[in-house]
């Protein structure tokens, strides 16, 4: 049986362990520009298996909170390809994770003030933050408008241009989809947001189309051993709802099996909070074998409090990568200190989001 400390073949990454640092928004990049101090806090975790962003704007319209960074202009590609060269230069691996929040955002980060889009005209109980004037604040997510029909393929080519930009102007090993958490692909596959009529609303085919329209054009483009998923079956972020998610997500892995992913990449439960939910029961394993049972070969990446005990454990079952979120975030070695079951940090929830150097790049590795 494998250990969190043996090497792997992903996709077209070789990984030395199965330690993978999950995405993390942590709303340091003024502008949407990603930053030196960036660079910084993503090479000090280079001895993870691998690195996966903090969740990156693939256009405007994508833009739900103040300070996330993009990936759709030049400034933003030449950030990113320094904090890609300083992974790299320090033996990491990093994939950058293409987000488009659709209703979670607010007229004052979309362009000439227009309302965000979604699925469907249906707003989400959900707070987004905003920065005025040097001041931060959250403020509730706008009313969305729903997106037209024939809008639907310029997203698509959008994830596709993001992607190709993503491996041959920014350096990037790969990307991950952002197919969780209540954001854009997620609202047209849950029926709480998505209430369309036309080929993207309705039958459980319908609602996965937009998803699998995506993913299919980025692997198109930079190939499937170049590309993740992340997948939140149950979660309630962002006011998202599904009364029935087994067979939609079973659905979803099954069409997923023929594109050859690098790694499907699961949130287990609420993400950052309960691993089980009594009124939301899902059964993980079952969705692995069907997707197995279709031929899909990728990595099944696991994610949502594990230590190191819990991650080894799930090694054992389901598991080929555990990613951590907390955990990387106060700990820049954890990979070392899970090895030599060293004390870790403690993450501080105050700096999570926005601000500096402190709580992002300070905290201590252990001296070796
Ligand atoms: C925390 C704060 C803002 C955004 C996610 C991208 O939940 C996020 C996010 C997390 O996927």
């Amino acid at each position: 049986m494998p250990s969190l400390f043996d090497p792997i073949q992903v996709g077209a990454l070789r990984l030395p362990n199965r330690i993978v640092m999950a995405p993390l928004t942590r709303n340091r990049a003024p502008g949407a520009i990603p930053t030196a101090m960036m660079a910084e806090y993503y090479a000090q975790r280079a001895s993870a298996g691998l690195l996966i962003t903090e969740a990156t704007a693939i256009s405007a319209q994508a833009q739900g909170y103040a300070d996330v960074p993009g990936l759709y202009g030049t400034e933003q590609l030449d950030g990113w390809k320094k904090i890609t060269a300083a992974v790299h230069a320090a033996g990491g691996r990093i994939v950058v994770q293409l987000w488009h929040v659709g209703r979670i955002s607010h007229v004052d980060l979309q362009e000439n003030g227009q309302k965000p889009v979604a699925p469907s005209a249906i707003g989400a109980k959900a707070k987004t933050y905003l920065v005025k004037d040097g001041v931060g604040s959250f403020a509730s997510t706008s009313e969305p408008r729903a997106l037209q029909t024939h809008e639907l393929p310029g997203i698509v080519h959008t994830y596709r241009h993001a992607a190709r930009n993503a491996m041959s102007s920014a350096g990037f090993d790969g990307v991950e989809v952002h197919a969780a958490n209540g954001y854009l692909l997620d609202q047209f596959l849950k029926s709480g947001a998505n209430h369309r009529r036309d080929d993207y609303g309705g039958s459980i085919e319908n609602r996965a189309r937009l998803l699998l329209e995506v993913v299919r054009a980025i692997t198109e483009e930079i190939g499937g051993e170049h590309t993740g998923i992340r997948l939140s079956p149950v979660t309630p972020a962002n006011d998202i709802h599904e009364p029935d998610p087994q067979p939609l997500f079973e659905y979803v892995v099954r069409e997923l099996a023929p594109l050859k992913l690098a790694y499907v990449h699961i949130i287990e439960g609420a993400t950052g909070g309960a691993r089980e939910l009594s009124d939301r029961p899902f059964d993980y394993g079952a969705l692995k074998d069907a997707y197995r049972a279709a031929g899909g070969k990728g990595a099944w990446m696991v994610n949502n409090g594990y230590d190191g005990e819990s991650a080894e454990r799930a090694l054992q079952g389901e598991a080929d990568l555990v990613a951590f979120g907390r955990l990387f975030l106060a700990n820049p070695d954890l990979v070392h200190r899970l090895r030599d079951k060293a004390p870790l940090n403690t993450p501080d929830k105050a700096t999570f989001y926005g601000g500096g150097a402190k709580g992002y790049t300070d905290y201590p590795a252990l001296s070796r």
